[in-house]
C-alpha cells in the first residue's frame, strides 16, 4: 500500500490495471442476475405500494439497473456505499438480500434496518451498505469521509457515492470532489444522470449538463459512459476501483441513464416529459440490451438466462412471503437505537 498522500501516477497505473482486467462468463451471468433481481424486486415493491402494503415514499430504480450492478460488482463487503432516496438497487447490488429489503419496506422487524427506516434509510453495514438517504447531496461527503478514513487506516478499501444529476448543484458535490482530489482519496463518485430531478429537467437547472466535464475541472479522473450499458459501467468502474485501491485517487463516472417509472410511486408522470422520450429509453432497456448482447456473443444459451429469470421470480416471491410472515417491531422498543449506549 502506498503511504497516505503519496500519489501514484495515474497513466502508468491505468495501463497496468487495464492489462489485468478479465471478464468471464460467470461475471456476465452474475451481472445479468443482479440486474434482473433489482428489476423484479422493484416491480414487486411498486405493486405492494399500489396495494397499500408500503407506506411512505417509494422511488424505484427501474431503467437504471446497469449502474448499481456494474459498479458494485467490483466492491467487497468492507467497501462503503452511500446512497440516495432511489437506493433499492444500490442496496441489492451491494448484497442486501431481497427479503431484508422487502421486509424493511413492509415495516417488519426482519428488515435490514429493523423495520424502522423504510425505503430511504436502508442500512446493512455487514455488507458495506452504509445508508440510503432522503437528503439530496450528503452521500457525496459521506463517501469522501469514508475514503479519508480508509486512507488514514492504510487499507485498500474504497468509498462510493451514488447520486443523481439533482445533487450536482449542491455544495456537497464541489466540496467532496475537491477534497477527495487534493488528498487523493480512494473514492468513486457515481453520478446517475437521468436528466431530471423530480420533474425538473437538468437542462433547466444547469447551463452546463456535462457532469464529467465539470468534475474534470477539479483535476480528478472523470468520464461519461452509457449507463444503460452494464458492460460500459462495469469496465469504467473496474478501472476506477482499482485506481483507488492502488493509491491513484478518486474518479467520477457520469452514467447517462433514465428512470422509466415516475419519480416516486403514486406520482404522475406526465407534463414534464414526453411519452416519446420515455418510449425511446424503454427501447434501450438495460436488461434487454444486455440479454440480446449475451445471446449474440454466442457463449451463453437462452436456457441459462431463463433459469436465472425463474430463480429470481422465486426469490422475490419468497421475499414477500418472508416479509408478510415477519412480526412488526415491538412498540415497547420504540426508543431503542435513538441514543448509543455509552461503552457499547
Ligand atoms: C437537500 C434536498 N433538497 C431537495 C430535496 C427534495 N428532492 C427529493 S428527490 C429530489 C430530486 C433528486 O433528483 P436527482 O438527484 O437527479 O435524483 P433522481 O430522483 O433523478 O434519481 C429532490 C429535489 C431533498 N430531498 N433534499
Ligand atoms: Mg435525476
Amino acid at each position: 500500500m502506498p503511504a497516505p498522500h503519496t500519489r501514484v501516477a495515474p497513466g502508468s497505473l491505468d495501463d497496468e490495471i487495464e492489462n489485468e482486467m478479465t471478464t468471464t462468463k460467470e461475471t456476465y451471468l452474475s451481472l445479468y442476475r443482479t440486474m434482473v433481481r433489482i428489476r423484479r424486486c422493484e416491480e414487486q415493491l411498486a405493486r405492494s405500494y399500489a396495494a397499500g402494503t408500503i407506506t411512505g415514499a417509494c422511488h424505484t430504480y427501474v431503467g437504471e439497473e446497469g449502474v448499481a450492478t456494474g459498479v458494485c460488482a467490483h466492491l467487497r463487503d468492507d467497501d462503503a456505499v452511500f446512497s440516495t432516496h432511489r437506493g433499492h438497487g444500490h442496496a441489492l447490488a451491494k448484497g442486501v438480500p431481497p427479503r431484508e429489503l422487502v421486509a424493511e419496506l413492509f415495516g417488519r422487524v426482519t428488515g435490514c434496518s429493523g423495520g424502522r427506516g423504510g425505503s430511504m434509510h436502508l442500512f446493512a453495514p455487514e455488507v458495506g451498505m452504509m445508508g440510503t438517504s432522503g437528503i439530496v447531496g450528503p452521500c457525496i461527503l459521506q463517501a469522501t469521509g469514508a475514503g479519508y478514513s480508509f486512507q488514514l487506516r492504510e487499507t485498500d478499501n474504497v468509498g462510493v457515492a451514488f447520486f443523481g444529476d439533482g445533487a450536482v448543484g449542491n455544495g456537497a458535490f464541489h466540496e467532496g470532489i475537491n477534497l477527495a482530489t487534493i488528498w487523493d482519496l480512494p473514492v468513486l463518485f457515481i453520478c446517475e444522470n437521468n436528466m431530471y430531478a423530480t420533474e425538473v429537467a437538468f437542462s433547466s437547472s444547469a447551463r452546463n449538463t456535462d457532469v464529467a466535464g465539470r468534475a474534470a475541472g477539479y483535476g480528478l479522473h472523470a468520464e461519461a459512459v452509457d449507463g444503460n450499458d452494464v458492460i460500459a459501467v462495469y469496465e469504467a468502474a473496474g478501472m476506477a476501483v482499482e485506481r483507488a485501491r492502488q493509491g491513484g485517487g478518486p474518479s467520477l463516472i457520469e452514467c447517462r441513464t433514465y428512470r422509466t417509472r415516475p419519480h416516486a410511486e403514486g406520482m404522475r408522470d406526465g407534463g414534464y416529459r414526453s411519452q416519446e422520450e420515455i418510449d425511446s429509453w424503454k427501447a434501450r432497456d438495460p436488461i434487454e440490451v444486455f440479454h440480446r448482447r449475451l445471446l449474440d456473443d454466442g457463449d451463453i444459451a437462452d436456457t441459462e438466462l431463463q433459469a436465472i429469470d425463474a430463480e429470481i421470480v422465486d426469490e422475490i416471491q419468497q421475499a414477500v412471503s418472508f416479509a408478510n410472515d415477519s412480526p412488526w417491531p415491538d412498540p415497547a422498543t420504540v426508543a431503542d437505537h435513538v441514543y448509543r449506549e455509552v461503552g457499547a
